[in-house]
């Protein structure tokens, strides 16, 4: 074994499930092995209202020269993910068991939620939702911030077989439009308004404006449920305990929420209707659970779709084992719900376990930068999940904020979205894990519903910055340029040719563009797009994006989308976007600009372009650079040499060979015009 190797903490070890490389061995080699007989001890598990045929446990086909490619895990079994997270625990006994603490974006704001009163929240927003005309099959949007509303809105869809299509609330109205156009939701539901630090940010009005434009796509929302969250704090400081407190303690803020009777509905006058039971609609193991939409290099988000049996299976599976899960733990996963992470290790992982997790509102830096530590502090949390980009905000603090706090609770730490680099994994290690915490750095995708490459806490000795193994049930491949797997040490395209249970179905309403995304690269293999190493112990590293996407602080977009935005502006001509190193985003845009013939390249045109991007995309999508390009540097055939634009960006002259360029002026020009002097 190379150097530069972190053993697990022996006392973790003992107690973990999985407590050596060599156990870790045998069952990645039965996962792949005896692939039925390792799922369906898992799925005995679960309720299955028609139980599941052991016989024709999964079938597939990744090779697209064969005929469409498809996924299935125990097809013609029913069941309900709803019933299997709620139900099923509070039958168990667990019914008085906290679900989730929920920590408000004011430190004096805070509540938790048993899974009884989940469940019974769940089961009248179902009867709502029903209310609605919603059943199974139909699309609800949601866009919130972190409530458990966002949670009960989901698993209500889940229990009446309609399919969720989150949007992330920091995403524009724009964005939101295109979304719920294309995934074409009968409802959407949302907030008021919320707290972000000390910023208010009104969630009810962008989504006045997202559900006119979508009429503009041809499509028409019928009915925005609201849920009132803004006087929260107010009905808090009310009681003593922080707990809601009763409605009479309400303070009015809300005769400025925009409104459209006959479509908008506040959620509280909804709830206060309908039963609190409901019965689960018991749907097939290959029907659709959600939906999530991810960036594609080219053209409109793709709407992800993740099924109900092996999603299930996947997101519990993962969760137990990946953050050695035991009962009394306190876990905290930090995503917001409107990303991948948030619905599998938020949501539907923690839950299937019946585990009790943290819901936080806020952000890293308020009221101090020591708030993710209270936080762990004031919960005793047991393992926390996070992202690079986070450490190394939190980082440039120094060890000061944890110092303030006790982080003793702690036993396991995941890292999600993005490589970490090595000085941030040791930060993490050494200050928030004190040596004795496993790190857990994940990889995955929205695509593959759950962590496919990650160490185990307690066993893998841990090498900062690589992903280590596969999951079970993944087998990881490293292929060449020419499609040739790569054996030993090597690098190439990550790669994977047979499915695990919680690896996406289609996409929404496309599955064409879902075969030539994934499948038509190499021809029987599912494609990352991420590249990869292999080194001598067989670790694997990623090393990141190989077609012309960018990883923001771990949202993940593509140049394209970026790229249309800008030359949207009447004044632009052209426009390239590349990814920069940043040190605390992990990327961040640069982008060249080449106005108009006759336009002058001023700040105020800089500014308006990275409003612009700001209000199409979103605030995480917010360039950093805009440079004016009197030219781009093209080939001979027209295509953009972005290696030659990722150089100035970072002022390297060793551009390389550029003898294919029409015009090689054009990168001298390019250089001097860099707007920084580094
Ligand atoms: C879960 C999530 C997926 C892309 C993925 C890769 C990057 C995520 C990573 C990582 C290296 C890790 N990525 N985790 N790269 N090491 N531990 O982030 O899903 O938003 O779909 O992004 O993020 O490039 O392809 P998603």
């Amino acid at each position: 074994m190379s150097k530069n190797v972190y053993l697990p903490y022996a006392a973790t070890s003992e107690k973990a499930h999985i407590k050596s490389m060599v156990q870790y061995r045998k069952m990645h080699n039965k996962s792949l092995e005896s692939t039925e007989q390792f799922w369906s001890e898992i799925a005995s598990q679960f309720h299955w209202e028609t139980p599941y045929d052991i016989n024709n446990f999964y079938s597939y086909n990744f090779d697209v020269t064969k005929g469409p490619v498809q996924v299935k895990w125990m097809e013609g079994a029913t069941t309900n993910v709803c019933y299997n997270l709620l139900d099923k625990n509070v039958r168990n006994g667990m019914g008085d068991k906290v679900a989730f603490y929920w920590e408000g974006n004011d430190p004096e704001d805070y509540s938790k939620i048993t899974y009884k009163k989940l469940l019974e929240e769940v089961c009248r927003f179902s009867n709502v939702l029903k209310s609605k005309g919603v059943v199974k099959g139909d699309r609800v949007a949601i866009y919130m911030p972190m409530v458990f509303e966002i949670v009960i809105a989901m698993l209500s869809c889940a229990r009446i077989g309609a399919v969720h299509s989150i949007v992330f609330a920091g995403f524009s109205s724009d964005s939101l439009a295109e979304r719920m156009a294309d995934c074409k939701c009968k409802v959407l539901v949302t907030a008021d308004s919320v707290y972000r630090g000390d910023k208010l940010l009104n969630i009810k009005s962008l989504c006045d404006i997202a559900m006119d434009k979508a009429k503009n796509f041809g499509h028409e929302v019928s009915t925005c449920i609201v849920v009132r969250h803004l006087p929260r704090l107010y009905r808090s400081m009310n009681t003593s305990n922080g707990t809601n407190g009763s409605n009479s303690d309400i303070i009015d803020l809300h005769s400025d929420v925009p409104w459209t009777d006959g479509r908008d509905y506040w959620w509280h006058d909804e709830m206060d209707d309908v039963e609190p039971s409901c019965y689960p609609v018991w749907v097939s193991a290959e029907d659709p659970l959600f939906m999530l939409y991810t960036s594609g290099s080219t053209g409109k988000p793709k709407g992800v779709l993740h099924t109900t049996g092996g999603y299930l299976l996947y997101a519990a599976t993962t969760f137990k084992y990946v953050f050695d899960y035991h009962p009394g733990d306190i876990y905290w996963c930090t995503a917001d719900i409107g990303w991948i992470t948030g619905h599998s290790y938020v949501v539907y992982g923690p839950l299937a376990n019946g585990a009790t997790s943290v819901i936080f509102e806020g952000t890293p830096f308020y009221p101090d930068n020591g708030r993710y530590w209270s936080v762990i502090e004031k919960y005793k949390v047991t393992q926390f999940y996070t992202a690079p980009t986070a450490i190394r905000a939190l980082m440039k603090f120094g060890e000061e904020p944890v110092k303030k706090h006790n982080v003793d609770s702690l036993k396991v730490l995941g890292s999600v979205g993005e490589p970490i680099n090595p000085e941030a994994w040791l930060w993490y290690y050494q200050n928030i894990g004190k040596e004795r915490c496993s790190i857990a750095d994940t990889f995955w995708q929205t695509e593959t519903g759950g962590h496919v490459i990650t160490p185990l806490p307690g066993c893998t000795p841990m090498k900062p910055g690589s992903a280590s193994f596969p999951f079970f049930g993944v087998k990881p491949i490293l292929l060449d340029e020419s499609g040739k797997e790569i054996e030993g040490v090597g690098e190439g395209y990550l790669v994977f040719n047979k499915p695990w249970p919680g690896i996406m179905r289609t996409l929404f309403g496309n599955h064409e563009r879902f075969q030539s995304v994934y499948f038509s690269k190499f021809p029987g293999y599912y494609c990352t797009g991420d590249g990869a190493r292999r080194d001598e112990d067989g670790y694997f590293w990623v090393t990141g994006r190989v077609d012309d996407m960018l990883n923001v602080s771990g949202h993940l977009m593509s140049t394209a989308e970026v790229e249309s935005v800008l030359t949207e502006h009447p004044d632009v001509s052209e426009a390239a976007v590349v990814s920069r190193p940043h040190p605390i985003k992990g990327e961040c845009l640069y982008c060249f600009v080449t106005p108009n013939h006759g336009v002058t390249f001023t700040p105020k045109l800089s500014s308006e372009l990275v409003k612009k991007v700001r209000e199409s995309i979103g605030p995480f999508a917010m360039p950093d650079v805009i440079q004016h390009a009197p030219g781009l540097p093209k080939t001979r055939s027209g295509k953009i040499m972005r290696r030659v634009l990722r150089k100035v960006a970072v002022n390297d002259r060793e551009v390389g060979d550029i003898s294919t360029l029409a015009d090689e002026h054009i990168v001298e020009e390019l250089f001097k015009n860099r707007p920084e002097k580094s």
